[in-house]
Parts: structure tokens; sequence; C-alpha cells
């Protein structure tokens, strides 16, 4: 928050914003929110807010109270602003939007009663959720990790919860002594089946603390899975800058993200649905295809091109795609190796999608760094690289190239330094001896990131090691790829 003189951005100073300026146009939190959001960041806010702004002048009852369980500040940035931010669409020129969907701030830290209160609230009519792939406390076959030491907690002591999971089953808890009725729980997650796996896991729990209440949840609750999608690049100080420039209001925390959004919903909702699909969501019977096309190929690509473009020194995606024979080998490994793993979509075809998810990774005014990508290597792998990888083993095709990325996120720990690049991943203590001991290949023995029958496979071994071996040298490698 480098500038904290001049004009903040407010409901009082909004109408001061330059016409070019969009605002929301509606009555500002005038009524209690329909939808509780755990998981504030900046994806959430770039996405699912932005929907649900697009919607409130039709129907003002699904404004936002947005809950944070590990950290108040984002609740310390906007509430000064009323919740209102400026949310960037980064093309040239950058077009500006007020978003004003956030009615309501709330911290685990500060706010416990408030929020069990707005998940039993008979006005709350849908929960969303964004807490990254490591907030849903899971064991490596997708069911709730009961020895994941938040869950241990949360079942210990119900009542103080710390988990999303311990959160939930304390609100639906709560909610089911009001005797207000079910609720839709929806996930916006990179997670396949990720409403599966959200209601299996919350079910768990609750059957683990009351099994009357886990019934009630498997009669009311619905979790539908929903494919998400728009490219968030974390909010900088350049960022900070440029809106300041263009609205002439300091916002402490905008965000940026790419023109590009997609929302695709399960239809499968427990009560009333938000006519969400006015703002473009697309509810669907079936989102796996969805999910899956978007996961492998978009986010395989991404956590191919940020572990490969570390390795060579780049430090964004446009940098990344700008380096030919890496660019030619991703595309290959999407269109050859990953897109044959995958369902139809209906309405697009894959070679197109590839085609448009290549032209948003080159879009030159994003500054996206690699580095962000690359956190968490060890939830997002299986999910992203993995499922791909045992689908073309399964087909007796070629691995050689979809060994790239997992031999490149292994040496991009080993070169991971603690002090001046700490690695950002929940497995950190566990993988770095592993990666800088004398056997890289050790690493395939951790089971939370890769499956026993995969690590066991000789084709899959074989082929990792051959690409590690070639990544010694990661530029003359990734040339000599690229080139043939
Ligand atoms: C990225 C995603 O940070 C990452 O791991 O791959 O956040 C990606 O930008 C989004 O999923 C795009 O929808």
């Amino acid at each position: 928050m480098a500038d904290t003189q001049g004009m903040r951005l407010s409901r009082a100073t909004l109408d001061r914003l330059p016409d070019m300026v969009a605002r929301p146009a509606y009555p500002l939190a005038e009524r209690p929110p329909g939808i509780v959001h755990f998981g504030p960041g900046a994806f959430h806010r770039a996405h699912q807010a932005a929907y649900v702004d697009a919607i409130l002048p039709r129907d003002p009852r699904w404004s936002i109270a947005a809950v944070a369980l590990h950290s108040t500040s984002v609740a310390d940035a906007l509430a000064p602003q009323d919740g209102l931010y400026v949310l960037a669409e980064i093309a040239s020129p950058p077009r500006h939007r007020v978003i004003g969907a956030l009615g309501e701030l709330l911290t685990a830290k500060r706010d416990g009663a408030a929020i069990l209160a707005r998940l039993a609230a008979p006005t709350t009519l849908l929960v969303t959720v964004t807490v990254t792939e490591k907030g849903y406390c899971l064991d490596p076959n997708g069911a709730l990790d009961r020895e994941h030491p938040g869950i241990v907690q949360d079942l210990a002591q119900p009542e103080r919860p710390t988990t999303l999971i311990g959160w939930l089953v304390a609100g639906l808890s709560a909610r089911r002594d009001a005797d207000v009725g079910g609720l839709t729980i929806l996930s916006c997650d990179n997670l396949p089946g990720n409403g599966r796996l959200l209601g299996g896991a919350v079910r768990d729990f609750a059957r683990l603390r009351d099994p009357a209440l886990a019934d009630w949840i498997e009669r009311e609750v619905r979790f539908p899975s929903s494919m998400v999608d728009s490219i968030t690049p974390a909010t900088d100080d350049r960022l900070r800058a440029a809106v300041r420039e263009a609205t002439g209001v300091i916002d402490a925390w905008p965000i940026q993200r790419e023109p590009f959004a997609q929302w695709v919903v399960e239809d499968e909702f427990a009560g009333e649905r938000p006519p969400l699909g006015i703002a473009g969501v697309q509810f669907v019977q079936d989102v796996a295809p969805f999910e899956e096309a978007k996961l492998r190929l978009l986010n395989g690509a991404h956590s191919t091109l940020a572990y490969l473009g570390i390795l060579l020194g780049h430090e964004t995606v446009a940098d990344a795609m700008a380096d030919a024979p890496l660019a030619a080998l991703v595309e290959r490994l999407m269109r050859a190796d990953i897109a044959p793993t995958l369902h139809p979509l209906e309405g697009q075809s894959l070679d197109d999608y590839v085609t448009a998810i290549l032209a948003r990774f080159r879009n030159p005014a994003m500054r996206h760094l690699l580095a962000q990508i690359a956190w968490d290597g060890s939830q997002k792998l299986p999910i992203r690289l993995l499922g791909t990888m045992a689908d073309r083993l399964a087909a007796r095709a070629d691995v050689a190239r979809l060994a790239w990325p997992v031999a490149a996120w292994m040496r991009f720990l080993r070169r991971s330094r603690a002090a001046d690049d700490p690695l950002v991943d929940p497995l950190r203590d566990r993988l770095l001896p592993l990666a800088r001991g004398d056997d890289p290949l050790a690493l395939l023995g951790v089971e939370q990131v890769f499956p026993p029958a995969l690590a066991a496979d000789p084709r899959f071994r074989e082929a990792v090691a051959r690409a590690y071996d070639r990544l010694a040298d990661p530029r003359a490698a990734v040339d000599e790829e690229g080139r043939s």
C-alpha cells in the first residue's frame, strides 16, 4: 500500500470518478447479502464478484458477504472503501470498473458469530468457495483427510472451527437448528469434480461429528461443480499506480485480470438459482468435460510454462510464450498429448480452444508472474498433469513430452533456495530434502503427489528420469525439443 495521500475510493467518492470508469448501477448494500463467499482473494474478486456485480441491478438480493478464514488483510483494505474496489481488465487500453458486490466483509478472526449467523440466515441462498486446492483438506484419494491437523482440531472443537470444512459444517448445523431450509454450496476452485469433492468432505466431517446432521446435509444441501476461468495476475504497485492514474482515487487493493472470463456451473441447486445466466454464466447438466479440458489444457500448460520458464530465466507467462522453442513445445504438449485424453466440448472444438488459450497466454499487456503459478506445485501437479499422464499410459501412448513438466518441477524444487527464493508449497518440508538429495526420482515416492500405481510404472519413471537428465541444460534441451 505504497500511496496513502489523496482521496480514497468509497461510496462518498464514487460520483467523482471519471465517466470512463464504470460503477455500480444499483443501490449499494441495502439488503442482507444472499451469498456467503469463503476466500475473497484476487480470483474471487476478479471473477465471481464481477459476475454478481452484473446481476445486482436486476436482482439486489444477491450481494456477497465475503469471509476471510486466515487473514484480515482484505477486510482491512476494503472496509474504509465500503467494500468497493476497482477491477482492471488488462487490454489495450485497459478498462476500469468499480465492483460493489461485496456488501459485507467478515473475518474468522473477528467475526465468528456473525459468520455462523449469516450461514443460518433465511436470506442466505448460496455459499461460494475459493480457498485453493489445499483448503479442501483432502487425502490423495479425494476424501476428507482425517489426519489433517486442521481437521483434527476442528473435530475436537467443532464450535471453534479453523478450516473451510469445519466452518461449513458449523454453519450448516446452525442452519438446521434455525430450521430455515437447505442451501447450495458452490465450489469455484481448480479441482476436477470440485463440488463432489467438497460435498464428500463436508458430509464425512459431519458424519464424524453428528450422523443426523450428515443426513440433513444429504437431504437439504447441494454441491454443484463448476469450471471457473479468468487469468488473474496478483496485484502489484504498478497496478495500484495505474488504477490511481485512471480513476483519480486511491484503491488500497485493486484487482486485475484478462478481459476473458468463463463460468460453467452444474445446474444442481437446492433452492433458488441466482440469475447469473444474464451475466454470461453457462448452466449445464454435466460440467465435467469443461472442467477437465480447462484444468488439463490451460492449467496444465500454465504449470509447464511456469517450471520450464523459470528454469530458462523467464519472468512472466508472456515472456515464456515469446520464447519460440518453449512455446512450440507447450503447444505440441497441448495438442498432441493432452487433447487426446479429453471429451469433446459442446459448441467449441478442442483445437480452437487450444488456439484461444495460447492467444490469452500471449497477451502482452499482462504481467503474470511464472512464480505465482509455480506455487503449490504438489497440489496442482496431480490435477493438472498426472491424470493426463495416467490416461496416456493406459492408452499405451508415448509419454516422453508429458514427462517434461514433471521433471521441470523437480529441477525447480532442487533450485529453490530457502532464503532468497522460498518455496511456497504445503509439502515444502517433505519435498525439499528429497529434491536436493542424490536420487531425484525419490520424489516419486511422495504419495500425496504421485499415486503409487503411477509412481511404480517403469515407462513413467524412465520418461521422467530422461527428461530430468536433459533438463540439466534447460536451454539446450528446450531448443532441441522445440525444433524437432
Ligand atoms: C494459474 C491459474 O496460478 C495458477 O496456477 O494456472 O490461477 C489460472 O490463471 C486460472 O486458473 C485461470 O483461470
